[in-house]
């Protein structure tokens, strides 16, 4: 008998419905997860709610195998898998409550032999936490290893964190290909996950404590965004100089051993603008850095709406294309997007003359439709206005030549249109 035949992945979103359907695809039996009653029916028809390439067909190919069902409730099985979301509060403050409810949904039908492992994003000790959840509601099992030494022999459940680390766009490829760093809270506890991601993961799995893990998935997110925020510090700063920031990035990349990042009109997506968060919140005093990166990357946003404003107050006729809205090029994910955050505030300010460009939506966002903004494709756009706000690096976008958008007046936040004068 396999060691890992039957596999629970609790949250069927942009991690954990990807997973369940790769471990599928392997010919092991998955059950995905979900509270969301829609969710388990569309996943349950072969269909999916979510926009990743190769996706969909993968998801047709493990239902209508019969290796991927849905449910509401968690079922008995050999491993389970939690990968629901971890946001954070008004206040920064790390939420965990749906990592809690998940521990909740799986401890009544966990069996003596399990894995448990959580991939969503988390602060320091968070697994250890799981692993303490359970005991309390299972107190006849035991975490941790060697239970034949310690008089557990039949009790012992497995419990470690393995962080997912894919790029949105590119997760099929990644979850297969990228390196995984696997904690237990025990050694034995880690051993047993790397077996288990040794059968469908080709990048190297290696081992490391829960706690370490937690911090590796936070600091590749920390990092990330610190260096954004220089990317975007350097941006202001050549503003006030009247100097060109991409010219300047472009030369200085130039030196061996310098890559400066691109700046924007801020940072967007679920994890970067998060996560350092979950540091910041741990040690406040000692996160000074990330701290201020963070700050300096809202700021950016906010610079550029008066940038925007005094430009479109200068010019009071004029209809103002706002191209972009996702939180990154070529998706159509809007979550936390700061291109998103512009447009709804220069909506509200000058309704119908924003004209709202963003190739990647099938259905214009409905509170930008409700402040009056009017949608378009990007040559309508052009010809019915003076002003454009280019807030994504779109490739529709890049594919426009000088010579069609030489009379518009430009605010270029992501160095696209650089062969004309601009401000950025
Ligand atoms: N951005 C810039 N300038 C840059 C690079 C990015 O402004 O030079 C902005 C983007 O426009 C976007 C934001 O940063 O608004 C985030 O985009 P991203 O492509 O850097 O990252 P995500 O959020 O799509 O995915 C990240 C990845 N983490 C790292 O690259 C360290 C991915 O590997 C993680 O799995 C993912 O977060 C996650 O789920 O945590």
């Amino acid at each position: 008998m396999h060691e890992f035949e039957k596999v629970c992945v609790v949250g069927l979103g942009y991690i954990g419905l990807p997973t369940a359907a790769l471990i599928a695809s392997r010919g092991i039996q998955v059950l995905g997860v979900d509270t969301k009653d829609d969710v388990v029916k569309t996943v349950a028809a072969g269909t999916i709610h979510i926009s990743e390439p190769d996706l969909d067909g993968l998801v047709a190919k493990v239902v209508s195998s019969g290796t991927l069902t849905t449910a509401t409730k968690p079922q008995a099985a050999d491993v389970f898998m939690i990968a629901v979301p971890t946001p954070i509060d008004r206040d920064n403050k790390p939420d965990l409550s749906m990592v809690r409810a998940a521990v909740d949904s799986i401890a009544d039908v966990l069996a003596p032999g399990n894995l448990v492992i959580l991939e969503s994003t988390s602060p320091i000790g968070t697994t250890e936490g799981v692993a303490t959840q359970i005991v309390e509601r299972r107190p006849d099992l035991h975490v941790g290893s060697n239970g034949k030494a310690n008089g557990h022999a039949n009790a012992t459940i497995n419990v470690a964190y393995c962080p997912e680390r894919v790029l949105p766009g590119r997760i099929l490829t990644e979850l297969i290909n990228n390196d995984r760093c696997i904690g237990g809270v025990t050694p034995a506890c880690t051993r047993r996950a790397q077996r288990f991601y040794k059968s469908f993961v080709r990048g190297a799995c290696v081992a490391t404590t829960a706690r370490a893990a937690e911090l590796v998935k936070l600091t590749e997110n920390a990092y990330r965004d610190t260096n954004i925020a220089f990317a975007n510090e350097l941006s202001m700063i050549c503003d006030r100089f009247d100097i060109n920031v991409w010219e300047v990035i472009d030369l200085a990349n130039r030196h061996p051993r310098v890559n400066v990042l691109r700046p924007g009109p801020g940072v967007g997506g679920h994890c970067i603008a998060v996560d350092p968060w979950f540091i910041i919140d741990s040690a406040p005093d000692l996160a000074r850095v990330m701290r201020t990166s963070r700050d300096v990357n809202n700021d950016k946003t906010h610079r550029i709406i008066a940038q925007a404003e005094a430009l479109i107050d200068d010019h009071p006729y004029a209809n103002i294309a706002c191209c972009g809205l996702t939180f990154k090029a070529n998706i159509d994910d809007l979550r936390e997007s700061p291109a998103m955050e512009i447009a709804q505030h220069l909506v509200a300010k000058y309704g119908s003359r924003i004209k709202i460009v963003e190739p990647n939506l099938r259905n214009p966002p409905r509170d930008l439709a409700d402040l009056g903004a009017e949608f378009m494709d990007i040559d309508e756009a052009i010809h019915a206005c003076e002003i454009a706000i280019l807030l994504v690096d779109h490739d529709e976008f890049k594919l426009v030549p000088l010579a069609e958008r030489r009379h518009l007046d430009v605010i270029d936040t992501r160095g696209v249109w650089q062969d004309m004068p601009a401000r950025t």
